[in-house]
């Protein structure tokens, strides 16, 4: 192994993301290295890749032929304007990534993450609606425990307290929550979607009876949630929410920065679904998380729409990011896609599912375990919170899990699990006998 890598680095100057910054410095956890289903660490261990990084490499790590692409565009074109100029991947991608798209969502608008999707969707929403003489309608639906990254749009439609309370002075204005659907008292131990919660979708109709259809531009939510927990949407309830916003003219837009790409066994969840969103947002497995890049896919009509309500000549949105497409992350793009294309990954992780279940499952009556919930290739393993220490518990397990070679994910006491979907049933097994191993190790 590099030496290099292997010493460890200063840790002052990095103010980590979503970190306990003074926790992980006095402990540092480094990766240093990564290959297939495992990571490196940086005493040289090899780590079980549980998670898929943060729910993105879903091809798995450091594949050649996307490292290849990597390489060969930044020789060939670095960077290009994408501002009135292009370059052939460009467009090339757009075109890839709109091809397994619901049928329609076949417009598409690069960003660098999903944060920015997110912002940008709601940004085509606003200008959608006036485009079409509705500019009054300027409200957005979001969804308690919703995550939509970390711009000022989306804490303001997101729904977890601590990403907002800081800044709350200064969210977005005009903007509504639906509850919820996690209920453990109804659904615990529900697998796949439970048959408990469709009727919360109808809040919809009651938040849209006090502001009025008219003022509300859209609603977003994700098809199911990851970050807060893995909540699986109850049975029916998507599309109750698609026929409400259908009803009133709001357009419902999917936050797929997580399931885009494969993670519930179909190219969207949208499609898994079996429902046609008017605007998807996504990022993470669009190219195996190998270089940033989100991405919004939106129905023709509403681009359509926007472009034609402007002068031929004249810009339609202005809207848009240096990096927009930056040739490397297309170039990324296209690997990752051929990837999962040849490979049939979306298919193999919907052969894979029911394994996975049935491993996460087998956790029921493990200590402290109070639900388990599952979809595609997710699981969430929630834990009895600790007497006013919540989430310390799940940290705990965390570490355990990392000392026995297997990188998990936790959020407050919840387990989240989301392994590449080039995962082994053996490698399955191998993640949750550590879990529950863990579990019996923990107080
Ligand atoms: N929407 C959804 C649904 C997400 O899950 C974002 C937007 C924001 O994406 P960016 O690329 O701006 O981070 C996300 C990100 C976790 C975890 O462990 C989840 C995310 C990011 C980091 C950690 O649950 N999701």
């Amino acid at each position: 192994m590099n030496a290099k890598l292997n010493a460890l680095p200063d840790t002052d100057s990095l103010w980590m993301p979503f970190t306990a910054n003074r926790q992980f410095k006095a402990a540092p956890r480094l990766l240093v290295g990564a290959s297939g289903m495992y990571y490196t660490a940086r005493d040289g261990r090899r780590v079980l890749d549980g998670t898929a990084g943060l729910w993105c490499v879903n091809a798995g790590h450091c594949r050649a032929e996307i490292a290849e692409a990597i390489a060969r565009q930044a020789r060939e074109l670095d960077y290009a304007p994408g501002f009135q100029m292009g370059h052939p991947l460009a467009f090339e991608a757009a075109s890839r990534v709109a091809r397994i798209m619901p049928t329609g969502l076949d417009r598409i608008f690069f960003t660098n993450s999903g944060s920015e999707s997110v912002d940008t969707a709601l940004k085509i929403a606003l200008a959608y609606h006036r485009a079409r003489g509705e500019s009054q309608r300027h409200r957005f639906i979001g969804r308690e425990r919703g995550y939509h990254g970390v711009g000022f749009g989306g804490i303001s439609v997101g729904g977890i307290a601590a990403n907002r309370k800081p800044f709350s002075a200064n969210l977005m204005p005009g903007v509504d929550h639906l509850p919820h659907t996690l209920n453990v008292a109804e659904a615990a131990y529900s697998r796949g979607q439970p048959a408990w919660g469709a009727h919360l979708a109808d809040e919809l109709e009651r938040i849209v009876a006090l502001h009025d259809a008219s003022t509300i531009a859209a609603v977003i939510v994700e098809p199911l949630a990851g970050s807060t927990g893995v909540l699986v949407p109850p049975r029916g309830y998507l599309e109750r929410l698609h026929a409400i916003c259908a009803r009133h003219g709001l357009l419902l837009i999917f936050d797929e920065v997580i399931t885009g790409f494969g993670r519930l066994g179909a190219a969207t969840a949208s499609e898994f679904f079996g429902l046609k969103p008017d605007v998807i947002t996504l990022a993470k497995g669009i190219n195996n998380a190998s270089v940033p890049l989100g991405a919004v896919a939106v129905n023709r009509s509403i681009y359509d729409t926007v472009v034609n309500a402007a002068s031929p000549d004249s810009i339609e949105l202005f809207h848009g990011y240096t990096y927009s497409a930056h040739p490397v992350a297309a170039a990324a793009t296209l690997a990752a896609l051929d990837i999962y294309q040849r490979e049939g990954l979306f298919e193999r992780a919907k052969s894979l599912s029911a394994t996975f279940e049935q491993a996460a499952h087998a956790l029921r009556g493990a200590p402290h375990v109070c639900d388990i919930r599952n979809l595609g290739l997710v699981a969430g393993i929630e834990l009895e919170p600790r007497d006013g220490r919540p989430g310390s518990r799940a940290y705990e397990v965390f570490l355990r899990c990392l000392e026995r070679g297997v990188l998990i994910r936790y959020t407050a006491d919840t387990l989240a699990f989301s392994p590449p979907l080039i995962v082994e049933p053996a490698q399955i097994e191998q993640i949750f006998a550590t879990v529950g191993e863990a579990l019996r190790n923990t107080a």
